[in-house]
C-alpha cells in the first residue's frame, strides 16, 4: 500500500492513463474503443456509470474515466458459467474479495444451487422460471416475497418488473434509493411538491452561484466537473462545502481541451469549507441567520435581502421558519457544523451575491439521521430568494444510478402514488395492492423474522450495499429462495437461501436481440429527461436474456398470459413503451417522442410554480437542529473517545462493484482495509500513521459490530471524523440507524470507537 498526496488537478493525463488501462484490462480493446464512441450518443447506450445529463454537443466524446470503466467492466470477454462453477465450492467463492468475484467474467447461463455439493450448476431458463413459479404460488400471501431493484433497471424493464408484482398482489418494493436519495424525494415533495430536482443540464449555464455540498464530483459525476468548471470559467461563484478536501472539486483538467491538457487545468471551488460531518444543516441555518440579519436591517431602509414578492404568492410557514431560525444559537451553529462564525458569513455573502443559485448534493447529505430536515433547510433558503423555477437557480439531487430517478418513475416504489395505483388498475383492469408495502430495511427485517421466505433481486449486490452484513446475511440465508438477475457474480449470489438461483443478463452495451429485431431501452437523467439507449456490439451472450424477457420469463409461469400477454411485450418494447405512454403521466406518445434526439423532457412542476404539495402552496419547514450529531444516550456507551465514521466510494470502484485498488485523487492506492483520520487525533490516541486499528460501532444493543485491522492514514478530515470505505465498513452500519422520515440507513454518521489491533490479528 502507499500513500502520497495527490497534487495534480482532477481529469488530465491521470484519467487518459486510467482509461487505457482499463480498456487492456477488459481484454476487449478494438470492440470497446467502439463502444465508448457510443456512450450517451444518438443511436448508441446511454453510459452506465452515472446519472448526470448531457449538453447537445456534436462531436465531443461523452464518456469519462469512470464511465470508460463501467463499460469495459461489463464489456469484458470472460465468462462465467456451469464450467467455472464446477470448479469452485460457494463456500471457498464466499472468501474471496468483492475484486475477485466481478472480475471472473459475465454471467453466462442459468445457474442453479445445489445444496449436496455446494456449487451452482447450470438449469434451462424454462426450469429455473417454474421453480421461481412454484415458490411464489406457494406462499400464502404475496407479501412473503420481496422484489428488490437496483437502478441500473431500464424503464421498460422496471415497468414490467412492478407490473408482475402488483399483479402478483405486493408493494414490496426495496430499492437502492431507500439507501441513496430517499430523502430528498421525502423532503422536497412535502415542500415543493416533487421529488425530483427542479433544474435542467441548460440552468447550469446561467447560474451566478453553484453550491456544492456533500458530493465528490470528480469520482462518481466526473462529466459534471466539466459542467462546473465552464461555470467557474465565466465567473460563477462555486462554492463548496465537503468534509474532505476532494482534489476533482478543487482543480479540474479536461481531457478533451488541448489547451487545459497543456496548461494543467483550472480552479473549480472559489471557497471550499469543510462542516463536520452532518453539520451542513447547521451551516444553511447559520447562512440564513446572517442574511435574516441583513434583511431585517435592509427593510428599515425600505430595501429588502430576501424575495418578499416571491415568498407572498408562493410559500406558506414563513413566521415560524424565521422564529426558528432566530431561536437557534450561534454556539449550536458553530458547534455542530464545525465552521466559525466568519467563515458562514462569508458563504453567505457569496449566496447574496449571486442573483441566481443552484444548491447541488449528494450522499454526503442524504444519509444522516437529520437529511430530511437538512434538505429542507435547502429549500427554505431557496425560497427565500425565489431560487426556484428560474432560469440558472433550483434544487439539484445530484442522482446516483444512471436510471434510478427512471425506475420510481415507473412505479418502483414502496409506496406508490393512489393515482399511480389508479391508473395502472384503468390501463390493465386488475385491482392493484393498496396498502404500503416493504423498504430496503423492512425487507430484510420481514426476511431475518421469517416473514418473507422469496427473494428476488433485479441487478444490485443486496447483501453488500445494505446495512448490518452479518444481519443481512442472515436475512437472505433464512429465505427459502433467493433469485439474482446480474451481469456479475457478486457477495448476494453466495448469501443463498435454501434455494438459489443466478439468472445472466444483457447489460446496457450489449445488443439486444428479440423475436421482432434489435430493441431499445430508455432511461431518465438527473434532470428528467428521457432518452433511448441501444447496445451497439455483438458478443457471446448466448445464453443470457434481457431483463424484459427475463421478467416476462417469470411472470407467465407464475401467472400465465392474463391480464397482460408478457411474452408478446418482451418481444417488442414497443408494446411496454404504448403501456407506459397510457398509464404514466408525461409519457404519452413516448415511442414518437423518443425519436427526438436527446430524448424529451418530463417538466417539473415546481419548475412551473406549480406546488403539488398539501396546501398547494410551497411550503417552508421548521425543524430544530439535532441536539447533537451523536445522541446522548449513545455517548454514554462507552468511555473513549467517539468519532463520527462516514462511508465513501474510492475512485476505482462502482458501489459494490470493485475496479481496481487506486483513489487516486485521495493519493491512496495497493488497500481498501483504510481509516481516514486527522493527524492530531492519530497522536491523541497514541497511535502513528499506517498503524493498524479496529473500528467497533456503539449501538445500544447487545450486538458487537467490528472491522478488525483496518490501516490509518493521516488525512485532512475535521477533527473527531472518520472515512472507510463502502461496503468494507458496512458491517459496521446498524440495521435500526436510520434517516427520520426516509428510514435510509445512515452510512455518513456512525458512532465508533478506534482502538489498535490485536498483536495475533496484525499478522494477518
Ligand atoms: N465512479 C463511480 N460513480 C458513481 C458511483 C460509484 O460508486 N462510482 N456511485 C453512484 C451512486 S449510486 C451514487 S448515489 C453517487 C454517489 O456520489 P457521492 O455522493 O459523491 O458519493 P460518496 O463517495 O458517498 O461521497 C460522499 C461525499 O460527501 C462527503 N461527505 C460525507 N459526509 C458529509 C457531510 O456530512 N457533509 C458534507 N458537506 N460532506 C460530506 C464525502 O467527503 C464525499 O466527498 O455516485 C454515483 N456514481
Ligand atoms: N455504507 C454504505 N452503504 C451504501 C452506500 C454508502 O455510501 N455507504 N451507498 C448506497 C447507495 S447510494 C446505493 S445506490 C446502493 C447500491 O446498491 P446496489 O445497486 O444494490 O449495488 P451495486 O453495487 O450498484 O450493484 C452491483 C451489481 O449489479 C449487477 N449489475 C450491474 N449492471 C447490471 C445490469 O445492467 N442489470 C442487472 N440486472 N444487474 C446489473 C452486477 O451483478 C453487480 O455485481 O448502496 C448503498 N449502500
Ligand atoms: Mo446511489
Amino acid at each position: 500500500m502507499t500513500v502520497k498526496k495527490y497534487n495534480g488537478s482532477a481529469g488530465g493525463w491521470g484519467a487518459l492513463k486510467s482509461t487505457a488501462k482499463h480498456l487492456l484490462k477488459s481484454e476487449n480493446v478494438a470492440r470497446n474503443i467502439k463502444n465508448l464512441l457510443k456512450t450517451n450518443q444518438d443511436h448508441g447506450f446511454d453510459c452506465p456509470g452515472c446519472a448526470w445529463g448531457e449538453k447537445d454537443e456534436p462531436g465531443r466524446f461523452r464518456f469519462c474515466e469512470n464511465g470508460a470503466k463501467a463499460v469495459n467492466w461489463e464489456a469484458t470477454a470472460r465468462r462465467v458459467d456451469g464450467e467455472f462453477f464446477s470448479q469452485y465450492t460457494v463456500t471457498w467463492l464466499n472468501k474471496q474479495s468483492d475484486y475477485f468475484l466481478e472480475y471472473q467474467g459475465r454471467l453466462a447461463e442459468p445457474l442453479v444451487y445445489d445444496q449436496a455439493s455446494d456449487k451452482y450448476q447450470a438449469i434451462s431458463w424454462q426450469a429455473a422460471f417454474d421453480l421461481i413459479a412454484s415458490e411464489l404460488n406457494k406462499l400464502s400471501d404475496p407479501n412473503q416475497a420481496e422484489f428488490y431493484t437496483s437502478g441500473r433497471a431500464s424503464n421498460e424493464a422496471a415497468f414490467l418488473y412492478q407490473l408482475f408484482v402488483r399483479r402478483f398482489g405486493s408493494n414490496n418494493f426495496p430499492d437502492c434509493s431507500n439507501m441513496c436519495h430517499e430523502a430528498s424525494g421525502v423532503a422536497l415533495k412535502s415542500a415543493i411538491g416533487t421529488g425530483k430536482g427542479t433544474v435542467t443540464i441548460d440552468d447550469f449555464e446561467h447560474a451566478d452561484g453553484i453550491f456544492v455540498f456533500g458530493q465528490n464530483p470528480g469520482t462518481n459525476h466526473p462529466r459534471m466537473l466539466d459542467t462546473l468548471s465552464k461555470a467557474a470559467h465565466r465567473g460563477a461563484n462555486i462554492v463548496t462545502f465537503n468534509n474532505l478536501k476532494e482534489r476533482g472539486l478543487e482543480r479540474f483538467t479536461n481531457p478533451q481541451s488541448p489547451v487545459e491538457m497543456l496548461t494543467g487545468g483550472k480552479a473549480i471551488t472559489k471557497q471550499y469549507f469543510t462542516p463536520k460531518l452532518g453539520g451542513d444543516m447547521a451551516v444553511v441555518r447559520g447562512i440564513v441567520k446572517v442574511l435574516l440579519a441583513r434583511h431585517q436591517q435592509a427593510l428599515s431602509e425600505y430595501k429588502q435581502v430576501f424575495n418578499v414578492s416571491f415568498i407572498n404568492e408562493h410559500c406558506l410557514g414563513l413566521e415560524q421558519y424565521l422564529q426558528t431560525v432566530e431561536q437557534t444559537p450561534w454556539s449550536l451553529i458553530t458547534e455542530q457544523s464545525g465552521l466559525t462564525t466568519a467563515e458562514i458569513t462569508q458563504a453567505a455573502d457569496l449566496f447574496q451575491q449571486s442573483k441566481r443559485v443552484i444548491i447541488t448534493w449528494a450522499m454526503g447529505i442524504t444519509q444522516h439521521k437529520h437529511s430530511v430536515a437538512t434538505i429542507q433547510e435547502f429549500t427554505n433558503l431557496q425560497l427565500l430568494f425565489g431560487h426556484i423555477g428560474q432560469k440558472g437557480a433550483g434544487l439539484c439531487p445530484v442522482r446516483g444510478h444512471s436510471n434510478v430517478q427512471g425506475d420510481r418513475t415507473m412505479g418502483i416504489n414502496e409506496k406508490p402514488e393512489q393515482a399511480f395505483l389508479d391508473a395502472l388498475e384503468n390501463s390493465f383492469h386488475f385491482k392493484p395492492p393498496q396498502q404500503a408495502g416493504h423498504n430496503t430495511v423492512e425487507a430484510i427485517q420481514a426476511m431475518l423474522s421469517g416473514e418473507s421466505k422469496v427473494f428476488i433481486a433485479l441487478g444490485g449486490n443486496f447483501v453488500a450495499a445494505t446495512p448490518d452484513t452479518e444481519i443481512t446475511t442472515q436475512a437472505l440465508s433464512n429465505c427459502d429462495l433467493t433469485v439474482n438477475i446480474a451481469t456479475k457474480l457478486n457477495r448476494s449470489h453466495l448469501t443463498h437461501g435454501k434455494q438459489s438461483l443466478i439468472l445472466p443478463c444483457l447489460g446496457r452495451t450489449d445488443i439486444d436481440m428479440q423475436a421482432t429485431g434489435p430493441q431499445s431501452v430508455t432511461v431518465e437523467d438527473s434532470f428528467s429527461m428521457v432518452h433511448a439507449s441501444q447496445g451497439v456490439v455483438a458478443s457471446n451472450t448466448k445464453n443470457m436474456r434481457s431483463e424484459p424477457a427475463i421478467i416476462a420469463g417469470i411472470a407467465q409461469a407464475t401467472l400465465g398470459a392474463k391480464p397482460v400477454d408478457w411474452l408478446a411485450m418482451a418481444s417488442n418494447y414497443d408494446l411496454i413503451r404504448d403501456a407506459i405512454a397510457n398509464t404514466i403521466p408525461g409519457f404519452a406518445d413516448m415511442n414518437n417522442k423518443l425519436k427526438q434526439p436527446g430524448g424529451f423532457y418530463l417538466g417539473n412542476s415546481a419548475a412551473q410554480h406549480q406546488w403539488l404539495t398539501k396546501t398547494n402552496k410551497a411550503q417552508f419547514h421548521s425543524h430544530d437542529l439535532p441536539d447533537d450529531i451523536v445522541p446522548a444516550p449513545i455517548r454514554a456507551l462507552s468511555n473513549n473517545k467517539i468519532f463520527v465514521l462516514q462511508t465513501l466510494r474510492s475512485h476505482d470502484q462502482y458501489n459494490t462493484t470493485i475496479y481496481g485498488f487506486e483513489d487516486r485523487y485521495r493519493g491512496i492506492s495497493g488497500e481498501r482495509n483504510i481509516i481516514l483520520m486527522n493527524t492530531q487525533d492519530i497522536t491523541d490516541l497514541n497511535l502513528v500513521e499506517g498503524e493498524r486499528v479496529d473500528v467497533t460501532s456503539l449501538w445500544p444493543d447487545k450486538k458487537k459490530r467490528q472491522i478488525v485491522n483496518f490501516k490509518l492514514v493521516s488525512y485532512d478530515i475535521p477533527k473527531g471524523n472518520i472515512a472507510a470505505y463502502f461496503p468494507e465498513a458496512n458491517p459496521l452500519v446498524p440495521l435500526a440507524s436510520n434517516g427520520d422520515l426516509s428510514d435510509t440507513p445512515t452510512s455518513k454518521s456512525i458512532a465508533v470507537i478506534i482502538e489498535k489491533t490485536q498483536q495475533t490479528a496484525a499478522i494477518l
